[in-house]
Order: C-alpha cells, then sequence, then structure tokens
C-alpha cells in the first residue's frame, strides 16, 4: 500500500485537526444511527491522538468500547473526476468509517493502515459528513491478543473491562494521519523493491502494479543531487547503477525511484519512493548489512507521550531520533507493533536499523507470568485457527506496507509467547512458511526467559533468536552477580541449543529517574548502570551474541498494577527524553563499539 502523497497527478487533504468526539457509554450509537444522524452533545478530540489522557475524566481514560468520530468536510469538485480514497493510517483496534452515512470500511488491526475508495459515497463541491466508530476491545483473536469481561461493583452495577496481556497501556483513537487523496483513474497501485550489488554496480529489481492496465511504464532514478542516474521502462525488471551509494547504516544515502504512467505520451499518474540500495543477510552466525557482519545496538522501543499516547508526533519522533544519534545507537525494534510510516521514514533518513514487529505481543497466559502461567494459551478457545490467519493477515499487510523501507532489515513475528508448548509448532511453522513466501529479509522471534534453553519448540524456523532476559531483576532480584552468571550460562545453552546467533532484544531494569543509591539498590540511577555493564561484559565475550537492545528507550504507559509506578520505568530516557544516568554511559560503550564490531 503506498503512502499518500501530492504528486503532479494526485491529490491531498490532511483531515488532522480537531474532530468532535464521543464515548458511546450506553452502547446506543449503531441503534440511534449517529454514522448517519451524527454525534449530539460530543466533545472536542484532537486527532492524531489517543483519546484516554485528554481529558480529565478516568471513565474515558479507561474506557472499553466504541467510541465515535465525526468531521464534516468540503470536497473540491475538481475532484469528480478522480478516485477519492479516505485513508487512516491507524486507530487502535477495531475501525468502522461511513460517509454520507454510507459505511465504507470495516477494519481490525490497531497499527496498520486503511482506506477505501469513496466513490459511491461522496458529494464534489459539498459538504460530506465523515463518521469514523473506533472499539478498543480485544479478544483472543486479535493482536494483541486480550479478553473483554465484565467486572459486578458493589452496588451491583456491571462494568465492561479489559483484560490484556502485554505491558503497555492500551491507548485508543485515531493514532495517525486521516487523508482524502486522489488518484488518476488509471494509477499506480503499487511498487516493489528489491536491491542488491556487487563491487560498485548497484541493481534494483522492481515491479510496479498498477489498477488498469497501462499503456507505457516509465521509470526514472534520481540520485540525492538529483541527477538521473537510470531510466527503465515496463510494468517490472531490473535496473543498474554504476558507482553505487550504498545505503549504510549511520550513512543513508536514498535514491528516488520515479514510476511515470503515460497514455498517448502524456502523463497520467506519477509516483516517487525513496530507495535505498542495500544487501542483507544472515550468513555463518552473523547477521550481514551490505556482507560486513553488523552488531545491533539500541533498544526497544515505543510509541507513547504524555499527553497524546500513542498519537504521531513528529517533535517527538525527531527528537527521538536526536537521542539516538547522541546516544550512538544504530537501531531499534519496533516493539510490539509496526510503528507509524512517518517513523521509518525518518529512519531511513537517518540510516536508523529497524527491525519491524508485529502486534503479536502477549501470546501467552499473563503480562508478567510466574513459572507455570505460560501454557494452555494454544487452544481451541485462545490462540486459535483463526488467530493464526489474522497473525498472516497482518504480517502480510506489514510487510506490504514497510517492504520498501531499506531500513527495515528484519521482520519480528512474535515477542514472548508461550513456543515451549507442542502446538506452536505448527502454528509458527505455517506462519514462517507464510512469510517467507512473500518477503526474503531474515525472521527473528523473541522469547522470554521462562522459555528455558533448548525447549523452545520454533526456534529452529527463525534465523535469529530474540531473548529477553532479567536475571538480577525478574529473578535474582537485585543481585546482579547472580544474576551474571545465571545468563552467561543461559546465553551458551541457548546457543547450544539452537545454534542460531542470538539478539538480546530486551534487558533492563526499572529505574526512578533522581534516586540515587550508594551501595547500588533496585530501581536507583546506579543499579540501571551496573545492570547494563555486567551484561555488557558477558555480551562481549560471546560471538554469537549479534546485538544488543535494551529494554527500553524511555519509561512508557502500561495497565495499572502494583508492579508499575506510573507505568514501566526501565527507560534509558524518561517518559519526557532526558537522559537517566545509563544514558551517559550507554553513549559511552556504543561510541566506542563500532556498527560492524566483531569480538
Ligand atoms: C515485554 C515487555 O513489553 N517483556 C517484559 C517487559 C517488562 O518490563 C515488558 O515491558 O516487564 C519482560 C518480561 C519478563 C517476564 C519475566 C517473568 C519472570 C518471573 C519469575
Amino acid at each position: 500500500m503506498l503512502y499518500p502523497k501530492i504528486t503532479n497527478s494526485r491529490n491531498l487533504i490532511n483531515l488532522s485537526g480537531v474532530w468532535n468526539f464521543k464515548a458511546d457509554y450506553r452502547e446506543e450509537g449503531y441503534k440511534n444511527h449517529w454514522y448517519k444522524n451524527g454525534l449530539k452533545d460530543y466533545e472536542l478530540m484532537p486527532v492524531p491522538a489517543s483519546y484516554n489522557d485528554i481529558t480529565v475524566d478516568a471513565k474515558l481514560r479507561d474506557f472499553v468500547g466504541d467510541v465515535w468520530y465525526e468531521k464534516k468536510i468540503v470536497i473540491p469538485k475538481p475532484w469528480q473526476n478522480e478516485n477519492v480514497f479516505i485513508r487512516v493510517g491507524s486507530a487502535s483496534h477495531n475501525s468502522k468509517a461511513w460517509i454520507n452515512g454510507i459505511l465504507v470500511k470495516e477494519y481490525t488491526g490497531g497499527f496498520l493502515p486503511f482506506e477505501s475508495n469513496l466513490e459511491n459515497a461522496i458529494k464534489y463541491g459539498e459538504e460530506n459528513h465523515i463518521v469514523i466508530c473506533v472499539n478498543n476491545e480485544l479478544t483472543w483473536q486479535t493482536f494483541p491478543p486480550g479478553e473483554v469481561y465484565y467486572f459486578e461493583d458493589a452496588d451491583g452495577n456491571k462494568k465492561k473491562k479489559q483484560r490484556q496481556q502485554h505491558d503497555f497501556f492500551n491507548y485508543s483513537g485515531i493514532h495517525r494521519h486521516v487523508y482524502l487523496y486522489t488518484t488518476p483513474k488509471t494509477y499506480v497501485k503499487d511498487i516493489t523493491i528489491k536491491t542488491d550489488f556487487e563491487e560498485s554496480l548497484g541493481k534494483i529489481h522492481y515491479d510496479v502494479i498498477t489498477n488498469k492496465i497501462a499503456e507505457e511504464i516509465k521509470i526514472e532514478v534520481y540520485d540525492e543531487e538529483n541527477q538521473l542516474v537510470a531510466v527503465s521502462t515496463g510494468e517490472s525488471g531490473k535496473i543498474e547503477i554504476k558507482n553505487v551509494k550504498l545505503w549504510k547504516p549511520n550513512n543513508a544515502y536514498l535514491y528516488s525511484f520515479v514510476v511515470k504512467l503515460n497514455s498517448n505520451h502524456t502523463l497520467i499518474d506519477q509516483y516517487s519512493l525513496n530507495i535505498g540500495i542495500r544487501k542483507v543477510q544472515v550468513k555463518d552466525g552473523q547477521f550481514l548489512i551490505n556482507n560486513e557482519p553488523f552488531y545491533f545496538k539500541g533498544f526497544g522501543k515505543h510509541e507513547d507521550m504524555d499527553v497524546k499516547g500513542k498519537g504521531l508526533d513528529d517533535a517527538i519522533n525527531i527528537r527521538d531520533f536526536n537521542l539516538l544519534k547522541w546516544i550512538n545507537a544504530n537501531s531499534f525494534r519496533t516493539s510490539h507493533y509496526p510503528y507509524a510510516e512517518e517513523v521509518l521514514d525518518l529512519a531511513d533518513r537517518y540510516g536508523i536499523v529497524i527491525i519491524d514487529e508485529v502486534p503479536a505481543v502477549g501470546m501467552l497466559g499473563q503480562a508478567v507470568p510466574a513459572v507455570g502461567e505460560l501454557d494452555g494459551v494454544f487452544t481451541e478457545e485462545k490462540i486459535n485457527n483463526e488467530s493464526l490467519k489474522e497473525h498472516i493477515r497482518l504480517t502480510r499487510e506489514m510487510i506490504a506496507r514497510d517492504k520498501n523501507h531499506p531500513s527495515v532489515v528484519m521482520w519480528s513475528l512474535a515477542n514472548e509467547a508461550s513456543v515451549m508448548e507442542p502446538k506452536a509448532e505448527s502454528y509458527f511453522q505455517k506462519l514462517v512458511e507464510e512469510t517467507r513466501k512473500i518477503d526474503d529479509r531474515p525472521l527473528l522471534n523473541v522469547n522470554l526467559m521462562l522459555i528455558e534453553p533448548g525447549k523452545c519448540n520454533v526456534s529452529k524456523y527463525f534465523d535469529v533468536i530474540g531473548l529477553n532476559l532479567y536475571f538480577g531483576w525478574y529473578s535474582e532480584r537485585g543481585d546482579i552477580d547472580a544474576g551474571k552468571k545465571r545468563l552467561m550460562k543461559w546465553l551458551k545453552d541457548c546457543y547450544e541449543a539452537d545454534n542460531k546467533p542470538i539478539l538480546l532484544s530486551e534487558y533492563g531494569v526499572d529505574t526512578v529517574a533522581g534516586l540515587h543509591k550508594e551501595p547500588a539498590i533496585m530501581f536507583s540511577e546506579e543499579f540501571q548502570v551496573h545492570f547494563l555493564k555486567a551484561y555488557h561484559e558477558i555480551f562481549d565475550q560471546l560471538p554469537f551474541v549479534i546485538g544488543e537492545h535494551v529494554w527500553n528507550f524511555a519509561d512508557f504507559m502500561t495497565g495499572q498494577d502494583i508492579v508499575r509506578v506510573d507505568g514501566n520505568k526501565k527507560g534509558v530516557f524518561t517518559r519526557q527524553r532526558q537522559p537517566k544516568m545509563a544514558a551517559h554511559y550507554l553513549r559511552e560503550r556504543w561510541g566506542s563499539l563500532k556498527n560492524t564490531y566483531t569480538k
């Protein structure tokens, strides 16, 4: 799915801004046809933003159910000769959209875009009524999975509640831009780019899909100085670029790939993509980018901030990239869901490497399970065949959206699933098989520390094993030395069992900014530094460890819990994006390790 853009054949209106909003506390929206009759007694709500932290109403913050958004807009008359689409970057989690009372789209999935051709629903040159209903309920067949239940209070009133298995707040609402955009009647629907190189010769393999057969497809490739460096014709082909400038971590180079559709020698549609030429492989136990061993230095992150929740924010995003550069990181994982396309564009430009993750988090009994509470998830009632279908669909949609980003080097298909269960095996085998059919990037599975070495039923299907390890925190609590010993043994045993490169996809400790203790104890800034140092001493001895992603880049909001004081505090930066002590330590360490760090 191409990102909407203005080109000399396409137009665009960004509908972000202030919308009318109403939470459906009494479940009357559908009965009273709000999608047609409009909202009465509404309040104002920003888009994009989570609605949860915008007001001071506790009922809205923890609301489970449908909320309704409404906007009125005049659609320009000249648009009547074009296709007109509505496109929502993401809304969490289940959406329905109506234009002038006509249902134009239903979509499930909280972190990926959906769109619809509005042909039969809009009025040109007149006001149009747009309504989007967003529901935030999670079930065992959604991603992330969850369960809705009813809680009865002392007066016997039933309250709808959401049980969730994941450790981040269930922020809800319209989280990314809403666009109306046009295309000509014949237009470029999709572009797929694959790149490679041999010595100084860059190679691009491309496929262009149009909605109707187009008479002529022309391709032009421009370098960063806007010089034309290659041309081609036809819907698919190979292009070679002499003296290629590769896209490299921390040294991004982007070509512009321009597709032109012509009819009778006149241009009917044009679309351009920024592309990077680079090559990714897992070979001989190493992760190679452009044939050089790459060592991941960075974080698991979240889309999360004060007030806006998961709402797209360019200021925070650019601040985050500046901090990643400052701390000498070279990569992050989009834990635990695909981030906004705008974030991946920044990663392409800043040269930050991305591991792109599907929202498959919490496929286990509880958020922080005790031993024995992991199992019994791959059952008819919970993660079943229908879940698998959804998992495959979302993986496909993520790849369809993100495949052309040079920054994306690996797909992460699950975080902390209950993979010791025998039934997990066929589930993941199928998921991996389906994923490999559509893209050749390496695949990552991320395991939590309750999956004992040698007991993972799915590692054999993946290229890289991610391990989330917290010895000295969740176990051996407060005893870093004991944690360190366990870590060494665990990593060696995992490697011996699976013989795959290991990425430390999570390790870290909750740290209260400003709390100082000498000697270091849990929650102090000193403890975070000691813990990270101890882990690094182990990683540095093990050649099969191909990277370190600290959990987490910044403090983030979670559901309310006795182990969460105003959220998860494992950030190296605060939620306001200021450094804790550990940030200075990491900056020094990562500054002295090269990207192509070999042990
Ligand atoms: C997933 C991430 O979203 N991994 C968790 C992170 C955390 O901070 C969470 O935020 O809790 C770590 C899971 C570790 C579970 C270990 C349980 C061991 C009990 C003895």
